[in-house]
């Protein structure tokens, strides 16, 4: 019997940093422990009360982002499911869970989310619980740069995030990040997930992204041009979707970020969804082609796209739009098979863009890892392709083993701003997505444990102890941005959103946070949105990770 000593602190210590959602049985374990001098900790059953293992914590470890010494407390020995806390001098950690399929609530909540920010529908009780609202912004939109032309129906696809915008860049992302968890490693990813459409012979996964899709498809005019947006001109005020004041909604111009992306997007579904429906499939890849060759006649002029007045609505602006190009060549090319596509791809190759990067504002990544997934490609470009992605996987991994926390952010250093700046849980699950390529691509199992620790981060095990995730953690996010969650007077925030996170830049970082380490700029405020705002493609990257590592550890 392990006896804990008595002069033990029987306090709550959130400076014992644990991963709140969940440890995998079988895999390491470990909690990082900040305000310590080391010493021995007891991992205790709380059921029984009684300690189960008791180790030396490892350290002191330098952690050059928060400037401060920790120690790592490793239990990986323990295997047993269960509930226990981790007991020291200093006080006892929050609830510790080690379970078999640890990501499997959280995976699935991430995913359904997107149902929560379905527009232009009703949300109804059986799939939306107590977060129920009437159908929203289903009236006509006019373009900004030319009134005359009104579109009758935009309705459809989800709220961007905290407010009721619908971007096409960030939905393109998230789309992929759907589509090709769904490709790559359905077993993390194809649970029902209780929305309308459930059980209808479609996984649930493609069932939500096609909501947005269908959306997607109405935001393309007939050159083949995509809109970049529709939004109503001003952000809504402190209201439900159903409630929005506007009633007008403004169309952006056609961009060729948004065109490119959606092309790409497009030539996925029509892959994804072939099986499931031949006419929709051959619907995306006509609009597909449409824009693809639309991006083609206009990237040269491409500009960053900036507000048209009076629409001051999120921007998206994004100054090169040949990574998109990049991005459609290589799905149209998977898809169709189409030597064209191929030559295309090859010509934005021998461009200067990041090749490896995911997210809203940089795909290079995303077409990288499509071309490199293509069974006809060019064994010499895949080669140098291939080369890219293994890089960037291999620089991350380094980003991740120089991290005390074990997360694979840089800190901030003479010469370089840190990876915590808007958004930084997504930085972190893009650059984990670049991980995810190089792990499938070459068959090694090296990354792995880098990714799962880097999502420990996110579920809690950081500088504050913070559980990103809406009901989720002991710590989890209530407060977050997000206006049905502010403003549907129920107490508990819509379920399965991630926060963007810490943000240390000046002019953005929380109020009065001089002095605070980069992981620590973050507050739990319904107002702080640098912070805590919520986004499609922030969920669609973290679920892209977690149905990665789903997956692993189902096997
Ligand atoms: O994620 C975007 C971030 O990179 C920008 O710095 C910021 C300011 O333009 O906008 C963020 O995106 C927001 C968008 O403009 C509107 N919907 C909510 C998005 C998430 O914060
Ligand atoms: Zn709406």
């Amino acid at each position: 019997m392990l006896e804990i000593p008595q002069h033990f602190s029987e306090k709550v210590n959130p400076d014992i940093a644990v991963d709140q959602v969940a440890y995998k049985d079988t895999a390491p374990k470990i909690a990082v422990m900040k305000n310590t001098k080391g010493g021995t900790f007891y991992l205790v059953d709380r059921a029984t009360g009684s300690a189960v293992f008791a180790g030396d914590m490892k350290g002191p470890v330098w952690d050059e982002t928060n400037r401060c010494e920790v120690f790592h407390l490793d239990f990986s020995a323990v295997q047993t499911c269960g509930e226990y806390e981790i007991q020291t001098e200093t006080g006892r950690s929050y609830p510790v869970t080690i379970a078999k399929d640890p990501l499997q609530k959280l995976t699935n909540a991430m995913i359904k989310a997107l149902y929560f920010q379905r527009c232009g529908c009703a949300l109804t009780k059986p799939f939306a619980g107590a977060y129920t609202h009437e159908a929203c912004h289903n009236t006509p939109a006019y373009l900004l740069t030319d009134p005359s032309v009104v579109v009758q129906d935009v309705s459809g696809g989800w709220h961007d995030a905290g407010d009721y915008g619908k971007y096409i860049t960030p939905a393109n992302q998230t789309v992929f990040n759907m589509l090709y968890a769904y490709e790559l490693f359905p077993a993390g990813v194809s649970d029902n997930l209780n929305i309308p459409e459930t059980g209808n012979g479609v996984p649930d996964i493609l069932n939500e992204a096609r909501y947005e899709l269908e959306f997607m498809l109405k935001m393309q005019n007939d050159e083949g041009g995509v809109y970049h947006k529709v939004t109503t001109e001003q952000f809504a005020g402190n209201v439900m979707p159903d409630e929005d004041e506007h009633t007008i909604q403004a169309l952006s111009p056609v961009t060729v970020t948004a065109t490119g992306g959606f092309a790409a997007a497009m030539a996925a579904a029509s892959r994804v969804y072939r099986p499931f429906d031949n006419t929709f499939a051959d619907k995306c890849l006509k609009a597909a082609k449409k824009a693809f060759a639309y991006g083609m006649e206009h990237y040269k002029e491409h500009k960053e796209f900036h507000n048209v007045a009076p629409c001051v609505t999120g921007v998206y602006g994004d100054s090169c739009c040949l990574d998109e190009m990049y991005w459609g060549a290589a799905e149209l090319y998977r898809t169709t098979h189409e030597p064209y596509y191929q030559e295309q791809f090859r010509l934005f190759f021998n461009m200067d863009f990041d090749k490896t990067a995911f997210g809203a504002y940089y795909q290079g990544g995303h077409g990288s890892l499509c071309y490199c997934l293509c069974e006809d490609a060019d064994p010499a470009l895949r080669q140098q392709v291939l080369h890219e992605i293994v890089r960037g996987a291999d620089t991350a991994l380094q980003i991740a083993q120089d991290n005390a926390y074990m997360v694979a952010l840089r800190p901030e250093t003479k010469t370089q701003e840190s990876d915590y700046y808007w958004g930084s849980n997504a930085v972190l699950t893009n650059r984990l997505a670049n991980m995810i390529s190089a792990a499938i691509l070459t068959k090694t199992t090296k990354y792995d444990q880098a990714i799962a620790d880097s999502v420990s981060y996110l579920c809690g095990r950081n500088y504050i102890s913070k559980c990103y995730v809406t009901g989720f953690g002991t710590d989890g996010v209530r407060h977050p941005h997000h206006r049905p969650s502010m403003f549907d007077g129920i107490d508990a925030p819509v379920p399965g959103l991630i926060a963007g996170g810490a943000n240390d830049r000046p002019g953005q970082r929380p109020k009065n946070s001089e002095g605070w380490p980069s992981a620590a700029c973050y507050i739990d405020w319904e107002w702080n949105w640098t912070t805590n705002e919520v986004a499609i493609y922030w969920n669609s990257s973290c679920f892209y990770v977690t149905g990665y590592l789903r997956a692993l550890q189902k096997k």
